[in-house]
């Protein structure tokens, strides 16, 4: 044989065993177990539909909801996110020229507007022997524990100024608000 070819062959050997040598080492020295493990991200969210109210034309010292003797406008809060939530209302004052301010009662330039979840009305609750909230520039409990996709119904109602300074349109914003329960 070659003197080349024998060290060629020499080399192959070593390698060989070598590769052996490890492959034996590391099953018997080490082995592995694994976790397979997963994390959704929580969403806490909600919407209001159709989250949109007209009152109308309404006198000084009236009142009118939207219960089904009303606007019939009942608005549906749906916990869109994927954790349980607790659900929390409020209203600002009505905004145009003349600021009425929101209040338990109704004054000079001073409304009152109230929420409701509760009556004995079906398939809208409050359709019937309505229980009212007057709603505060804080939020206030609407609905608690109100599971993912799970919805609450509510109803507005809005109570005029005893006096009006200006005959303009206002604006007021109710805001309903998630947190986890
Ligand atoms: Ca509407």
């Amino acid at each position: 044989m070659p003197k080349r070819r024998f060290k060629l062959h020499f080399l192959a050997a070593i390698l060989l065993a070598g590769l052996l040598f490890c492959g034996v080492r590391q099953a018997f020295a080490s082995g592995t177990g694994t976790v397979a493990a997963t994390v959704t991200p929580q969403n806490i969210s909600v919407t209001v539909t159709d989250g949109s109210v007209a009152y109308g034309t309404l006198a000084t010292s009236s009142s009118k909801d939207t219960t089904a003797g009303g606007t019939d406008d009942t608005q549906t809060a749906t916990n869109d996110g994927n954790v349980a939530e607790d659900l929390s209302i409020t209203s600002t004052d009505a905004i145009g020229v003349t600021t009425w301010t929101l209040a338990g009662t109704v004054g000079v330039n001073q409304y009152k507007h109230s929420f409701c979840t509760s009556g004995t009305g079906s398939p809208d609750p409050c359709d019937a022997s309505p229980t009212w909230t007057a709603m505060t520039i804080g939020y206030q409990s609407l609905a608690s524990n109100v599971l993912a996709n799970g919805t609450k119904k509510f109803d507005l109602k809005i109570d005029t100024p005893s006096s009006f300074s200006d005959f303009l349109p206002k604006s007021i914003t109710v805001t309903v608000l998630a947190v986890i329960h």
